[in-house]
């Protein structure tokens, strides 16, 4: 029988070999990709972070943590989007980075996964992204959206200036902004910030995204 916990397990404590081994027998027995992600792999990085602010664990352990996940993700990233007939007409165009100053890309490349699976065409442009970059980008791929990842509260001040540099430039009235990332609160994005929309986790990133795209 498949060993969730196991999957777990092996993230909070780095074992990459296992995590692949456990998670190729949980694929193999049928168990669906997305909840192997959203229920076992995501708490994990919960588990972590929170073992890291307690101080039981410190930066290598997170980050060997986080490349197990990594590897995890890898195996299930083609299942995700397989069968996906969406694929074939374009949903919509998303520019998405996480912000200046912040090097965190797990959940940004999980909302980029959802986002392709469900037909958008996506620009990731990575990590530390300058807001003057955001803009750059957008208008570059022509975005119909353009997201932004925020995971550490001192990265505040770059989500407003994202917003701001975007909400300022010729291509305002074209694109719709969305912020997302443990960072970031729905009133700091919409409402100190003037972002169109908040999302939680990338399920509701892509909800909101063809939310965006139907009224367009
Ligand atoms: Co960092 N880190 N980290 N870290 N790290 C956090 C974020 C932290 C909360 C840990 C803690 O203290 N509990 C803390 C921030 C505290 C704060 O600001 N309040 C922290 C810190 C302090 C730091 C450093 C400063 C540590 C140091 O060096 N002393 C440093 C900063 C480096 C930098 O960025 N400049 C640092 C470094 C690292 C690692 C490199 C070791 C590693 C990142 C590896 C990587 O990303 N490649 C790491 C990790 C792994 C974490 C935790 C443990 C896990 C993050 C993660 O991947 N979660 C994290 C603790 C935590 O989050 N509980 C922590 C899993 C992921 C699937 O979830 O990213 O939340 P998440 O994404 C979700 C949603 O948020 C949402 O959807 C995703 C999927 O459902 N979402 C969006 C995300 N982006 C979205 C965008 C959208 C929409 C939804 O639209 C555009």
């Amino acid at each position: 029988m498949a060993d969730l916990e196991g999957i777990n397990k092996a993230i909070v404590k780095g074992k990459r070999n296992e995590v692949v081994e456990l998670v190729k027998a949980a694929v193999n027995e049928g168990i669906d990709p997305q909840s192997i992600i959203s229920d076992y792999m995501i708490e994990a990085m919960k588990e972590v972070g929170s073992r890291f602010e307690t101080k039981k664990i410190f930066v290598p352990e997170m980050m060997m943590a986080a490349r197990t996940m990594q590897a995890g993700l890898e195996i299930l990233k083609p299942l995700l989007s397989a069968g996906d007939d969406s694929k074939a007409s374009n949903a919509g165009t998303v520019v998405i980075g996480t912000v200046f100053g912040d090097l965190h890309d797990i959940g940004k490349n999980l909302v980029v996964l959802m986002l392709e699976s469900s037909g958008f065409e996506v620009h990731n442009i990575g990590e530390n992204v300058a807001p003057e970059k955001f803009v750059e980008k957008a208008k570059e791929f022509d975005a119909d959206v353009v997201g932004m990842s925020s995971l550490l509260t001192t990265g505040d001040p770059y989500v407003k200036a994202t917003v701001e540099a975007l909400k300022n430039s010729d291509i305002a009235d074209r694109i719709k902004v969305i912020c997302g990332g443990a960072a970031v609160t729905p009133k700091y994005a919409i409402e100190v910030c003037g972002a169109d929309g908040h999302a939680q986790d990338a399920v509701s990133a892509v909800k909101i995204c063809s939310g965006f795209m139907e009224k367009k």
